[in-house]
């Protein structure tokens, strides 16, 4: 998507009644007038947040063969479902900004839109089950509650719906972690590698540093976001070590000391040049993740055609009735 595009010319009176209406905490609905740039900055990462959830259904679908039990394959299958739903609805809202989301889908097969980063790092044992629904739905949820609380109406009551979801899919995967961690010595071990991994990639799905966000300003202002990258990164951060702590895992990181004056759990410098190296598509699975969504689109062509071809006969049908 165009990073810098020319900042359209809005009639100053309808921007300002829309920032009035903002300021007041008015939610914004798809038929109200509002900025180009709001509806183009909602539309990106909305868009991005579609895809995250679609691509987020491979690391944990290539496990649902091997899950340990048939209840653990239950839950895998569920919350792998859920997330479709997510990408579903989240494409639905991008869709009453006017966007087509056959042109979304296009964006994200030929490699010019985002997901998250955490979606191209391998799923290299059981335990990583755990892990994910742990830390990157226990991150989504931090993010997303927020999200909650957006300006934009379609946007905002997704994310209450959604958020409700990930609690369960967080809840299952420290559940996972913990019977691990309770486990066998080579159990633990498995889980403890697992998080060791997915640590800082976790940390990574709230974005670069507030200093480097360039879209954080705009969307502050217009209250689509309500807390910073790092606040939130943070939050998480609080939340999350506790519960490591609780189950005899240990984070890894060095530096990570409980300042009691501000009630943070400080962590060290995370390394952002890995960071801007998965954006680039240049992370351990980032052309394996584009690679099976190209595939599966591909095998979904017969059924997108079926489901047309019975759409224009049910439409030509209630038109002769109506006739
Ligand atoms: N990965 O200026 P900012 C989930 C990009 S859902 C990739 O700070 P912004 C559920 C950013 O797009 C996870 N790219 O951007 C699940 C921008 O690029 P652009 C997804 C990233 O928008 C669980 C550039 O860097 N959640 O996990 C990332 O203000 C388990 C500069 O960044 C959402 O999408 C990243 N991590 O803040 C599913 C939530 N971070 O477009 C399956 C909604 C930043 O200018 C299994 N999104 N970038 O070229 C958001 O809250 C925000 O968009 C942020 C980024 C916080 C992600």
């Amino acid at each position: 998507m165009d990073q810098n595009p020319p900042v359209p010319t809005e009639d100053p009176a309808l921007l300002a009644a829309f920032e009035a209406r903002i300021a007041a905490g008015e939610s914004i609905e798809p038929k109200d007038w509002m900025p180009e740039r709001y509806r183009k900055q909602l539309t990106r990462m909305m868009s991005q947040h579609a895809h995250s959830e679609i691509v987020g259904m491979l690391p944990e679908g290539n496990w649902i063969t091997r899950a340990p039990s048939l209840r653990r394959k239950m839950s895998l299958i569920a919350k792998v479902q859920d997330e479709a739903g997510h990408g579903l609805y989240i494409y639905c809202g991008t869709e009453t900004l006017g966007v087509d989301r056959h042109e979304l889908v296009e964006a994200l097969l030929d490699g010019r839109a985002k997901y998250s980063s955490i979606f191209n790092y391998p799923t290299l044992s059981w335990a990583d089950m755990g892990v994910i629904g742990w830390l990157v739905d226990g991150a989504a949820i931090v993010n997303q509650t927020v999200l909650a609380k957006a300006s934009y109406g379609p946007y905002a009551r997704a994310m209450v719906r959604i958020c409700k979801e990930e609690n369960f899919h967080k809840r299952q995967g420290y559940e996972i972690c913990s019977v691990l961690a309770n486990g066998t010595p080579e159990q633990k071990a498995m889980v403890q590698e697992a998080f060791n991994r997915f640590w800082w990639p976790s940390l990574m799905m709230f974005g670069p540093s507030d200093t480097d966000s360039p879209n954080s300003a705009e969307l502050l202002k217009w209250r689509v976001k309500r807390k910073t990258n790092d606040e939130l990164r943070q939050r998480f951060v609080n939340l999350t070590v506790p519960q490591a702590i609780a189950i005899g895992i240990t984070v890894p990181d060095p530096d990570m000391a409980f300042d009691a004056d501000t009630g943070n759990w400080e962590f060290g410098e995370i390394d952002w040049s890995e960071f801007f190296e998965v954006l680039k598509g240049n992370g351990p699975c980032n052309r394996e993740r584009l690679d099976a969504r190209r595939k599966a689109h591909a095998d979904g062509e017969w059924v997108r055609a079926a489901a047309t071809a019975h759409a224009e006969k049910q439409k030509a049908r209630s038109s002769t009735a109506a006739a």
